[in-house]
């Protein structure tokens, strides 16, 4: 109870940070990363999202932290398009559900996208199939019409959820991400690793971009480059990091 009523004061304290995951591509090269919130509380420290996100939705207050996120991540984009080496970066933001399908969704975003003149086509949300399992016409035009301003969009934790292959196919979806819990036993269950060789290959026949999410090992990211997988995230290649470690992350490597 008493978490629950310290988030209303969450925004106006500045307590939320992002911090970011590096994505890397074959070479190890960082070529994005993924925004994760955090919740910086005066008493108990870092509150971890599995904690804060259920009660952002159950509070309906996910719709103003969530535009504040979105927020951030825009205007880290813009910033970092003004630094010869990190304006190529990507940035994905996670959406909850309950947040895409609010009536306000767009018109926020849109008011978001002019405050910060991001570069929207380096903009990625990540969606999860839980959206589509209701009104998935709705979240469907509300993703073509992102998408027509250069928005693009990846599906977070695939395979764990109940949609219809033949409903993503008409996604305007640009990556699948294969969830970390296939990852992690990808060299020790066959079934896992079925799991993931066949999201590589219908990504592939979609014409959609793959990355494997959870890399923890060498050994890991050598089977995944040998079944056709070109990108990577996990602790293997960076914790989530504040935006300058980032940055410092991407200066040594040039
Ligand atoms: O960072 P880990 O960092 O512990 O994140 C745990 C969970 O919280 C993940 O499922 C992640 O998708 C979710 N999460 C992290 N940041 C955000 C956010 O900004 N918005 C939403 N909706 N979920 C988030
Ligand atoms: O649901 P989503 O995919 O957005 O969640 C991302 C979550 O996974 C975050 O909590 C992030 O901190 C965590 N994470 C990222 N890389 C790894 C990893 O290599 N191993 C583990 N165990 N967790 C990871
Ligand atoms: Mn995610
Ligand atoms: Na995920």
């Amino acid at each position: 109870v008493k978490l629950e009523a310290d988030l209303g004061q969450a925004l106006e304290s500045q307590q939320w940070r992002l911090h970011y995951q590096p994505q890397v591509g074959r070479t190890g090269h960082i070529t994005g990363v993924e925004a994760l919130l955090r919740w910086q509380h005066p008493e108990r420290g870092m509150v971890s999202p599995g904690e804060f996100i259920p009660l952002l939705e159950s509070t309906g207050l996910i719709n103003e932290v969530g535009e504040w996120v979105i927020e951030d991540a825009c205007r880290q984009l813009a910033c970092w398009a003004t630094m010869p080496h990190l304006r190529e970066l990507t940035i994905s933001v996670n959406i909850s559900p309950l947040q895409f399908r609010d009536s306000d969704f767009l018109s926020r975003l849109q008011q978001v996208f002019i405050r910060t003149k991001a570069p929207l086509e380096r903009l990625k949300l990540e969606v999860t199939e839980s959206l589509f399992v209701e009104a998935r016409d709705d979240a469907r035009d509300k993703m073509l019409s992102l998408k027509a301003q250069g928005v693009r969009f990846s599906l977070d934790d695939f395979g764990t959820g109940y949609s219809s292959l033949a409903y993503l196919a008409q996604l305007p979806l640009d990556q699948l991400k294969i969830d970390q819990s296939f990852v992690h036993q990808v060299l020790d269950s066959s079934a896992n690793a079925a799991i993931v060789e066949s999201t590589i290959a219908l990504a592939k026949s979609l014409n959609l971009d793959v990355i494997a999410e959870g890399v923890e090992t060498d050994a890991q990211q050598a089977w995944l480059l040998a079944h056709g997988c070109r990108a990577f995230q996990g602790y293997l290649f960076g914790r989530p990091m504040p935006a300058e470690d980032i940055e410092a992350a991407l200066l040594a490597q040039h």
